[in-house]
């Protein structure tokens, strides 16, 4: 069932995900000849980053709320209402309220941005994602000068998500960001992968995506924003300090204290997967290093 918001994004809408990679390569060979991109993101991503299909990002996800195994949120996430939704934006604020999903994204600017997803636990693939710069939501809603931090809540309905039962995280689910990382352009609220609408297990309708940063501090079907002078709660950070920091950039020299963080598993890369070697900043470096400019980045991890 088609959402109605649907129609704010014009460009690859009902395009078949084989016809949407035939003209990316297009339009790739037509940059590559001088002929001028057509929309492409304002960053341009890590060089030559093929998405994986839908079938890999859809059906190999982290998503707790519906249970731990990977493809338990395939398995269950259809089950979550996501007409109507709502986004309540509080805290250090011009205008607080909450806001309806389709005014939200009836005033943004759809873009497209293919980024690399690392996870922590050490995998990681490539995603085609559509969506809207955090910055610019903020914008709308006036930032006042106090605020210094961002802070992020899941939906919890514990009827939808059978992975409520177990306490493996202290729900909802709560994420973080400093307000720079948060206005950084690369920093996305998605709507969409391929063209399409969000699939429920990736996080619909919105979801954070910071792709410098290790997957989950890119929090899922969002309903809650809050702008603050703290460092906000997030629950992966509460489960264990010592494992999951508050910054959690992407980091090869700095191990998780169960496995080494320097190569990650490709998804999908033939029949056993493949390795490449984590790129600090997840390959991002050039556009965030300067975020962390002076910070000691094995303490503040
Ligand atoms: N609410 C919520 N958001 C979440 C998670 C989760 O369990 N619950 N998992 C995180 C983790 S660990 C990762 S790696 C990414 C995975 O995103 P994907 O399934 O769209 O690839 O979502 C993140 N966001
Ligand atoms: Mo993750």
């Amino acid at each position: 069932m088609p959402r109605i918001w649907k129609s704010t994004f014009k460009d690859h809408d009902v395009t078949p995900e084989q016809a949407y990679l035939n003209r990316r390569q297009i339009m790739a060979g037509a940059a590559g000849l001088g002929l001028g991109s057509i929309a492409g993101p304002a960053f341009a991503a890590p060089e030559g980053l093929e998405p994986n299909p839908l079938e890999d990002i859809t059906n190999y996800n982290n998503y707790y709320e519906f249970g731990t195994g990977k493809t338990d949120p395939a398995e269950h996430a259809h089950a979550l209402t996501t007409e109507p939704w709502s986004v309540k934006i509080d805290g250090m604020v011009d205008r607080p309220g909450d806001y309806q999903f389709e005014d939200i994204l009836a005033n943004a600017q759809i873009e497209e941005r293919i980024y690399r997803l690392r996870c922590v636990e050490a995998w990681s693939m490539v995603i085609p994602w559509n969506g809207f710069t955090l910055a610019s939501l903020l914008d709308r809603v006036g930032v006042q000068s106090g605020a210094r931090f961002v802070a992020f809540e899941t939906v919890t309905r514990p009827e939808e998500m059978p992975g409520l039962r177990y306490p493996v995280l202290d729900w909802p689910y709560r994420e973080g960001l400093r307000l720079d990382e948060a206005m950084h352009p690369l920093t996305l609220l998605a709507t969409g992968i391929y063209g399409k609408d969000l699939p429920n297990q990736n996080g619909a309708p919105l979801r954070l995506v910071v792709p410098w940063k290790y997957g989950f501090k890119g929090i899922k079907s969002i309903v809650r924003i809050t702008l603050q002078e703290e460092m906000p709660f997030t629950s992966w950070n509460d489960a264990n300090p010592r494992e999951y920091g508050f910054y959690s950039n992407v980091n090869p020299q700095v191990d998780h204290p169960r496995w080494s963080q320097a190569t990650e598993r490709v998804i999908g890369a033939g029949l056993f997967g493949s390795r490449r070697e984590t790129e600090m900043f997840n390959g991002y470096g050039e556009e965030v290093a300067d975020l962390y400019a002076g910070m000691d980045l094995q303490k503040n991890f």
